[in-house]
């Protein structure tokens, strides 16, 4: 929906407030009960604004408030220039992307922002990974800060248009859940229902804040969402404190939280989520070389998967390719690659230095329990939906 002039501007003149505030608190009103009616609205608004607010609206392609990152050429270029990859991360989502002692970043998320690094560069390591919250990941693209986002963030049809993102292939399906104790009486069984007159918590600026609204609608329920909270270390140590009866957030990040903290107590439900939070890489708009470089990088760790190509077997399989597509990804027909702006042997790096889908997916969600088999992040061929085009 288009925006008045001066609502326009209020709107990114307030993007510009929360970007100065570290956009910790996106929301106007974030304790107001997000009942089951005009409140509702008001707290999926502040959803919004977290997503928008981001950016104020400065999705407003014609308002100038976007910053074009790509008006001197493609983001691949600077990457080149550079030598090293501007990957946004959480930091602090278990299993996707934590920040260790050292600095460094560990994580699902983390290794995929090393498979671009892998693919542009050859070096897996030559990224410099900053840690965004929620409600400042979209700036960051926009001014060009981060040239990628890697954060578990979900694709959406907004911040696909209004927002002024591209999204990359899906590399994990999700979707929101609830946790509660079952001191309170939560089980597995439980449902939205059950949330009724109670406090329900979650991070600013995400989908999540918006579902919850809908979901007390639709189920005809008062629920206060707490808060504001700028990351979900606040939100699990608030409900830890007891501040909030049930926390939200995508599935896997409750299962995280659950494996690092260990309570047995913490129950995750319902057992079908109440959206779909499909999280992948997200960049700029309209920048085709590098949207498909990122791509196509994602893609090769698929096929790989597909094809039994690991990062121990990957020299053999490139010296005796078992398939002529198998040949072509590692490099035989490296002009693929070329064309695209990548070193011939680009996607070769991105297997032998990060590892294929399952290598990745393995290596960092294994631990807290995320399980793909059965899963929707199985591959295609064993039910699922990791699927990749052909390359050729
Ligand atoms: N997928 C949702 C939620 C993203 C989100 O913020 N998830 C939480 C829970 S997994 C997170 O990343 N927490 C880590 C943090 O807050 O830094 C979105 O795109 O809005």
């Amino acid at each position: 929906m288009r925006k008045q002039p001066l609502l326009r501007l209020l709107a990114v003149l307030l993007g510009f407030t929360l970007l100065a505030a570290a956009c910790g608190s996106d929301s106007d009103d974030p304790g107001t009960a997000a009942d089951n009616s005009s409140d509702s609205a008001d707290s999926g608004d502040s959803g919004d604004s977290g997503d928008s607010g981001d950016s104020g609206d400065s999705s407003s392609s014609d308002s100038g408030d976007v910053v074009d990152t790509t008006q001197d050429g493609s983001v691949l270029a600077a990457v080149i220039d550079r030598g090293e990859l501007n990957c946004g991360v959480s930091g602090s989502a278990v299993a996707f992307s934590e920040t260790q002692a050292d600095g460094s970043q560990a994580g699902f998320d983390a290794d995929y922002c090393r498979v671009v690094a892998a693919a542009i560069l050859g070096d897996a390591e030559a990224v410099n990974f900053v840690a965004l919250t929620a409600a400042e990941r979209f700036t960051a693209v926009q001014t060009g800060q981060v040239d990628v986002l890697m954060r578990n963030t979900t694709w959406t049809q907004s911040r696909d248009s209004e927002i002024g993102m591209d999204f990359g292939p899906t590399t994990y399906y999700d979707g929101q859940q609830f946790m509660g104790r079952a001191g309170d009486g939560f089980n597995a069984g439980s449902d939205v229902a059950n949330l009724d007159g109670l406090t329900v918590c979650t991070n600013s600026g995400t989908t999540t804040e918006k579902n919850v609204a809908d979901a007390a609608d639709a189920a005809g329920i008062n629920v206060t969402l707490g808060g504001p909270f700028e990351d979900f270390d606040q939100v699990t140590a608030a409900y830890i404190a007891g501040t909030c009866d049930v926390i939200t957030t995508d599935g896997s990040g409750l299962v995280g939280r659950k494996a690092v903290n260990e309570p047995n107590d913490w129950v995750i439900f319902p057992a079908t989520p109440i959206s779909k939070e499909p999280l992948g890489p997200t960049y700029g708009q309209n920048d085709s070389a590098f949207a498909d470089v990122v791509n196509w990088s994602v893609y090769a760790t698929v096929i790989a998967d597909e094809q039994g190509v690991t990062s121990a077997n990957v020299a053999d399989m490139a010296a005796n390719p078992p398939t002529a597509e198998i040949g072509r990804l590692l490099g035989g027909e490296g002009e693929l690659q070329t064309g695209m702006g990548i070193p011939a042997d680009g996607f070769m790096q991105v297997i032998s230095q990060v590892g294929n889908y399952d290598e990745i997916y393995t290596r960092n969600l294994g631990p807290v329990g995320l399980v793909r088999e059965g899963s929707a992040n199985a591959g295609w061929l064993a039910g699922g939906l990791i699927y990749a085009p052909p390359a050729r």
